[in-house]
């Protein structure tokens, strides 16, 4: 039966031009194969069939205008077609999504009929000024304690969530309290306990806590100005020390491995352990924070530094939890686009209480909850402190960071008391102890660690007679002993083996410790102690002392490190824990496959004239996309990332083709459902489509384009942002980016300060190729012409992604329409392009006077444009240079002046702007969309008069033609600025430049733009 394949609703557009036809009469097509790409003035999309069978006849041909309902082709039907419709993929996906969610809430049930062999509960009554009848909250009390007693705390749970309901349906519009009492989420009688062997693991731990106080205690003492921190792994070493002996499970050829971001300032600790298991010798501990040697060690995780260790850079506050984040939620999409298996692996991660005040510590903790990463970890060391003094003198970070994450739906864990206070809090009876555990604020408990018992009995115990009673027969030295929960290792066991079982939310573990633990008078609990990094003899003593390492007076004299024999139980438990666990951690490996860069003809249609066609280079870069989406090797490599801005930049024809990831699928038909690009959500969608969220968007890119190590799998992240709002706005990511050795694409958008006409100051951006030649191996371009665009593309697939090389890209791409010319024959073009310059046209006519003109981005289009001028109206010759990237040419300019100068007896080597101008007649002038700096940045390379114009000052809406007019980037100010140059020069005379001054209105007397 031969049927028709009509253009089908393509939204607002009418009268579509059809720029490809990707079949031929006689081909036999499958359904939702693409037949034609059609492109408007914003975007192009292919048309899928949606049929399968032979094409009879192709109704239409390239340069066709088509609209909703033409017809497009003939096809003769295949069988399959006119019988039973197949199942959609979407339903199939539906359905296997439903048996999924049926599996988890049998686990569920399950889970909540156990009614967790609890123990007999007594519901504490919490003395409270404040209670109008204490004899009525006693029985409401008491009743509570009898339903969790006979049917289970899920019951007891239910009854005070439907009391809520009640209240609140009834009036008491009270906000009811997102925390829980100062006590551990973990009653004593339900925690797991650890099989190790606990005399060993303090021993080992002992030891680490040693060898990382005096590798920083030693290097100090050599160079005082190397720093370091002591307090911050003090306070953290047996959060570490649980997790490495008994959890963390190395990536291996059997295993992926879990994914651990250790806290920056804890990184000694790191080291020390690395020394037990014989990964680091004492050399390379002496060598902490003394990089410039091979083999020192970083003063913090950086991967750039020590490649195959450290994996994740998380110093600067604040990056780490929201890296952690989308590197859990990454995972999960690699998942669940089956490019990596499903193998529970978790991702970890260790921060400060201090840093959680940073909003991006924060800031993206609702996606966490809200895409359900229970493979995500987070472990707040609570030592109460940050650098100056108290998180929270005068509250109580845990419970505020509890109420934070409960709000945001995460699965919390508190970890306040160690095993000590068991038995004072279930005496407790009267709740007096509780009382006082709410009351106390954080700064009185880092006052009280940094005193003794005798203060302790005083100001916390003997705040109530009833608890005064209940310390009674504990000597101060007894009290001193009672632990916070962050050091006790059981009850750290616990908390962790609780959290990774945690189906359906993401965990936080609030683990209160003590800011520089046993570091004594000078260091514990005190607010200098995260500067501490210097022991006198004394404190290294009782440190020694404090943790029963077995130095001599004399070795801790010398602050000898630790190691025992090879033989000792205790390196053999060390390294057995390891092994147990598939390897070592932190390491850094990758196995990935490279991937073949598609062949140069797969960008053959952006070497052609476009002809009277006008397009962006936004536009010829989602050509680029769709084409590379047809490579079988490329296409499921690519990430796709955008934050909220795809109909921006016309990508919304990758909804349907690709699909937006989300973990949930689609549960919703979409208002445009009927539409070719109508909005599809998948959960094997491509597209990681960020909302309004640079930070996260970025964040994805990372963790996409560290796959490679991190899943031993090589992506190919594409994030494409507004330019403005991305190096300034994730600048220190950027950089973290740089450390992470991330490979991929960055594409800056609505680039240029006068190519985005209307949006003005805070949009139009004339400096984002200046932040981002800030990062060493950021290679970047400014490409104006498609062909351009296609040969960067290229060449950074196949740098990055076949010979792995450690840069990423940025490219702006504008959203100015213009007709692209044929790619010039000139062999060396493509090496130019690359290299960041190249001849594009000459004017050679009258042989008299000639200047060199180099424009980049659109302006390269005023400087033909002014060139023409220079000829026709001033018989002035010029070179016309593109110059797709001044970064890229200052980079080989500074690198061949300094061989220069360090071998002035060698032949002296030319810079790439030399080879390229030097023997060129006329002084150079270069102008781009970006600050005069920009094109600045090559005046050192060259021996000749040399002067930029560019666009300084803040952006303002108006018309590109005004807005280049007012930062004398037009092509009549070119002209002007060209003939003065010359004059300047001495060789014309300065009556042409001043007629033209006059001619085209310029006000000399105008102040410059940044003035403006
Ligand atoms: C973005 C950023 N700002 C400031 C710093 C400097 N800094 C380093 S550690 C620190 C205090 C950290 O306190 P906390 O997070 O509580 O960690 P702790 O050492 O107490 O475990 C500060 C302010 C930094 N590293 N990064
Ligand atoms: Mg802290």
């Amino acid at each position: 039966m031969i049927e028709k394949l009509l253009v089908p609703d393509i939204g607002d557009f009418e009268e579509v031009e059809v720029i490809e036809i990707l079949v031929k009469q006689g081909d036999q097509i499958n359904l939702n194969d693409p037949v034609v790409t059609i492109e408007s003035d914003k975007s192009s999309v292919e048309i899928p069939s949606i049929l399968s069978g032979k094409i009879e006849s192709v109704n239409i041909k390239v340069g066709d205008k088509v609209s909703m309902g033409d017809l497009i082709l003939n096809i003769e039907s295949s069988k399959e077609n006119t019988s039973e419709k197949p199942i959609p993929k979407d339903t199939e996906s539906i359905i296997k999504q439903a048996e999924s969610v049926l599996k988890n809430k049998k686990k569920e049930e399950i889970i909540q009929q156990n009614p967790a062999e609890e123990k007999k509960q007594t519901i504490i009554q919490v003395t409270n000024d404040y209670d109008i009848d204490p004899l009525e909250t006693q029985d409401w009390l008491e009743s509570l304690s009898a339903v969790v007693e006979k049917d289970g705390n899920q019951r007891a749970h239910f009854l005070i969530k439907e009391l809520i309901n009640k209240a609140y349906r009834e009036g008491a519009d009270i906000p009811y309290t997102q925390n829980t009492p100062y006590i551990n989420t973990i009653p004593p009688e339900a925690e797991v306990k650890s099989n190790g062997d606990q005399n060993i693991e303090r021993r080992i731990r002992s030891l680490i806590r040693w060898n990382a106080a005096a590798m920083v205690v030693r290097a100090n003492k050599k160079f005082p100005e190397l720093g370091g921190h002591i307090g911050t792994f003090a306070s953290a070493a047996t959060l570490y020390d649980v997790g490495m002996n008994h959890f963390w499970r190395a990536k291996n050829n059997k295993y992926g491995g879990d994914l651990v971001y250790f806290q920056g300032h804890s990184a000694p600790g790191m080291y020390a352990r690395a020394f037990l298991e014989g990964r680091l010798n004492e050399k390379q501990l002496d060598s902490f924070r003394q990089e410039v040697k091979p083999g020192g060690l970083s003063s913090y995780p950086h991967p750039w530094l020590m490649p195959k260790f450290w994996q994740f850079p998380t110093v600067s506050m604040g990056l780490g939890p929201m890296l952690a984040i989308y590197q859990a939620r990454y995972m999960k999409y690699l998942i669940n686009r089956g490019l990596i298996k499903d193998e529970g692996r978790k991702v970890w991660a260790f921060l400060g209480d201090g840093e959680m005040d940073e909003p991006e510590s924060l800031g993206a903790i609702g996606l966490a909850a809200r895409e359900k990463l229970d493979n995500l970890i987070f472990v707040v060391n609570c030592n109460l402190q940050r650098l100056d003094g108290p998180v929270r003198g005068n509250g109580k970070i845990i419970q505020e960071l509890e109420g934070s994450f409960r709000g945001a739906g995460w699965n919390v864990i508190k970890v306040i008391w160690g095993s000590y206070w068991d038995s004072l809090i279930a005496n407790d009876k009267t709740g007096h102890l509780v009382k006082i555990m709410n009351e106390t604020v954080d700064g009185e408990y880092q006052a009280m660690k940094a005193r003794d018992g005798v203060y302790v009995r005083e100001k916390f115990f003997g705040k109530y007679p009833e608890t005064q009673e209940l310390v009674s027969s504990l000597s101060d030295k007894d009290i001193w002993r009672l632990n916070r929960g962050g050091h006790d290792p059981h009850k750290v066991y616990a908390a962790y083996d609780k959290a990774i079982k945690n189906q359906g939310s993401p965990t936080v573990i609030l683990a209160k410790t003590i800011k520089g633990y046993g570091m004594g008078k000078t260091g514990e609990s005190v607010n200098t102690t995260h500067q501490t990094k210097k022991l006198d003899v004394d404190d290294l003593l009782y440190y020694r002392d404090r943790f029963d390492v077995p130095l001599t007076d004399e070795q801790v004299r010398n602050i000898e490190y630790f190691k025992p024999d090879e033989k000792s139980p205790e390196i053999k438990y060390i390294k057995e824990r390891r092994l147990n666990l598939g390897g070592f951690l932190p390491e850094r490996t990758t196995y990935a496959k490279p991937i073949k860069a598609p062949s140069k003809d797969i960008f053959d249609f952006m070497k052609v004239s476009t002809g009277k066609k006008e397009m962006s280079t936004t536009m010829a870069m989602v050509r680029m996309f769709t084409n590379l989406l047809r490579d079988k090797n490329i296409s499921p490599r690519l990430v796709p990332i955008i934050p909220d801005e795809a109909r921006t930049f016309g990508m919304e024809g990758f909804f349907q083709k690709i699909g937006i990831y989300a973990h949930e699928g689609q549960k919703y038909e979409p208002e445009d459902a009927a539409q070719l690009s109508s909005y599809r959500e998948d959960k094997s969608g491509q597209v990681l489509e960020e909302g309004i969220n640079e930070a996260g968007a970025m964040s994805s890119w990372i963790a996409a384009a560290t796959a490679y190590t991190n899943h031993d799998i090589e992506m190919i992240p594409i994030y494409i942002f507004y330019s403005m709002f991305g190096f300034q706005r994730i600048g220190d990511l950027a950089w973290a980016a740089g450390d992470s050795q991330a490979r991929g694409f960055l594409i800056g958008a609505t680039a240029g300060r006068t190519t985005l006409a209307g949006e003005g100051l805070q949009h139009q951006d004339g400096h984002s190729h200046l932040i981002a030649s800030t990062i060493p191996n950021c290679v970047t371009y400014d490409p104006t012409f498609h062909y351009e665009l296609a040969v960067i593309f290229r060449e950074g697939l196949r740098r990055m992604h076949e010979k792995k090389e450690n840069v990423f890209y940025y490219i702006t791409t504008m959203n100015e329409n213009y007709s692209h010319p044929e790619m010039p024959k000139d062999k060396n073009c493509e090496e130019g392009i690359l290299k960041g310059m190249y001849k594009i046209k000459e004017f050679n006519k009258f042989k008299k006077t000639k200047i060199q003109l180099l424009g980049s981005g659109t302006i390269l289009r005023e400087m033909m444009a002014a060139a023409e001028v220079l000829q026709d109206e001033y018989q002035i010759d010029s070179e016309i240079w593109s110059v797709t990237s001044f970064n890229e040419l200052r980079k080989d300019g500074m690198e061949v002046e300094r061989y220069n100068l360090l071998n002035p007896d060698k032949e002296q080597k030319s810079s790439f702007v030399e080879k390229c101008l030097g023997k060129s007649e006329g002084p150079i002038m270069a102008a781009s969309d970006y600050m005069r700096m920009n094109s600045d940045q090559i005046r050192p390379y060259t021996n000749k008069s040399f002067y930029s114009l560019g666009t300084d000052g803040f952006g303002r809406s108006d018309t590109r033609k005004n807005l280049r007019k007012f930062f004398e980037v037009d092509k009549e100010h070119l002209v002007a600025y060209s003939l003065s140059v010359l004059a300047k020069e001495q060789l014309i005379a300065s009556k042409y430049a001043k007629d033209a001054i006059k001619k085209y209105n310029i006000d000399g007397e105008k102040p410059m733009p940044t003035k403006l």
